[in-house]
């Protein structure tokens, strides 16, 4: 049910159902504190030069958010989104200048941690003696660039990690980053590559204590997720550059819907991914275009969102000349 529907056919998501959205969520735990590392992280970002795209900031989302049953959640509706495509474009963003605003759900992929095996404190490190514990020469070099370029990138402050488990905090905090890249204008991109939930139960209709399941068989009514997607690019950040991404299971409709999306929240870019070749390849839809864009697939490791960051760079750096022109 996830990222998978029919609401690009429906009409514009009304203002006031993302009003009650937002005044029914549960308040963002440490609201304060992430508006603070976004204030320091765009001046910092605003005030850099030299080898940074001056200014160019982006924010990435990644993974799936979730839906709780229950307020003292227990359980909750999730999808299969590893957060693989929002890590390795985050690196690569970050290797074309760019800082990056990495919006992802926690314990999904981590930039530059592609390569480690599943269980890295398990199988990377050895304990050598009773005080040492030693890197396994099979993974040293993997375990190194994970953490040297890890750190360098937000030492540096060019890479401000948020974590988000449901689709409240997903949607709150995405809307805080909105308000801070606001000024930035068309110098900040939203790639929002995270598979967002179509529907919830809205916090006031939860039970607050586990669900019984004595009570018999689960017989319950989810809403729909306001679109979040048209206010975000006509209200909370309109100058910024956007690409959203369009994932079905079905590949003959998967054109015509990234088509509608486009134009229904007048995207500047929509991926087209199709769940079992989306790590092969992706389809860029543009106002003008339709580009298929492949991993390389002569070369060991090689990724997907490599040429298509790529692609991305490219294309905003056209958008910025036009708006300045
Ligand atoms: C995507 O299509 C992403 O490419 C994937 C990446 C989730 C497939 P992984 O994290 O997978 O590497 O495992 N995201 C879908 C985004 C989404 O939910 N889009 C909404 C929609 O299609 C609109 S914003 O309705």
């Amino acid at each position: 049910m996830e990222a998978v529907d029919d609401a690009d056919q429906l009409p514009e998501t009304p203002k006031n159902e993302v009003m009650s959205f937002f005044e029914s969520a549960p308040p963002l735990k440490d609201a304060a504190e992430t508006e603070k590392s976004l204030k320091e992280f765009v001046d910092r970002n605003t005030s850099l030069s030299v080898n940074r795209k001056a200014n160019r900031v982006v924010c990435v989302t990644s993974g799936g958010t979730t839906v709780p049953l229950e307020k003292r959640y227990v359980r909750y509706i999730d999808n299969f989104a590893s957060g693989h495509r929002g890590a390795a474009s985050t690196e690569y963003f970050l290797k074309a200048g760019y800082s990056v605003i990495f919006l992802y759900r926690r314990g999904t992929c981590q930039p530059f941690c592609s390569l480690l095996p599943d269980d890295p404190l398990l199988e990377c490190f050895s304990v050598a003696d009773d005080s040492n514990i030693e890197v396994d020469p099979l993974h040293a070099e993997t375990v190194k660039r994970a953490i040297t370029e890890n750190r360098a990138a937000v030492a540096d402050g060019t890479l401000l990690k948020l974590p988000f488990t449901t689709i409240f905090e997903y949607l709150q905090i995405l809307q805080l980053i909105s308000a801070s890249l606001r000024s930035l204008g068309p110098s900040a991109i939203f790639y929002l590559a995270a598979a967002v939930s179509d529907f919830y139960v809205p916090w006031e209709s939860m039970t607050l204590h586990k669900i019984q399941s004595a009570s018999g068989p689960l017989d319950m009514r989810l809403a729909q997720v306001p679109k979040m997607l048209s206010m975000l690019r006509n209200e909370w950040a309109p100058m910024a550059f956007y690409i959203s991404f369009k994932l079905e299971t079905d590949q003959d409709i998967l054109l015509a819907k990234a088509d509608m999306a486009l134009k229904k929240y007048k995207m500047h870019m929509v991926i087209a991914n199709e769940l079992s070749t989306r790590k092969e390849e992706v389809i860029v839809v543009t106002e003008h275009e339709k580009v298929t864009v492949r991993r390389d697939s002569t070369q060991a490791g090689a990724e997907v969102e490599c040429p298509l960051v790529e692609l991305v760079v490219d294309r905003h750096s056209a958008y910025i000349k036009k708006v300045d022109a």
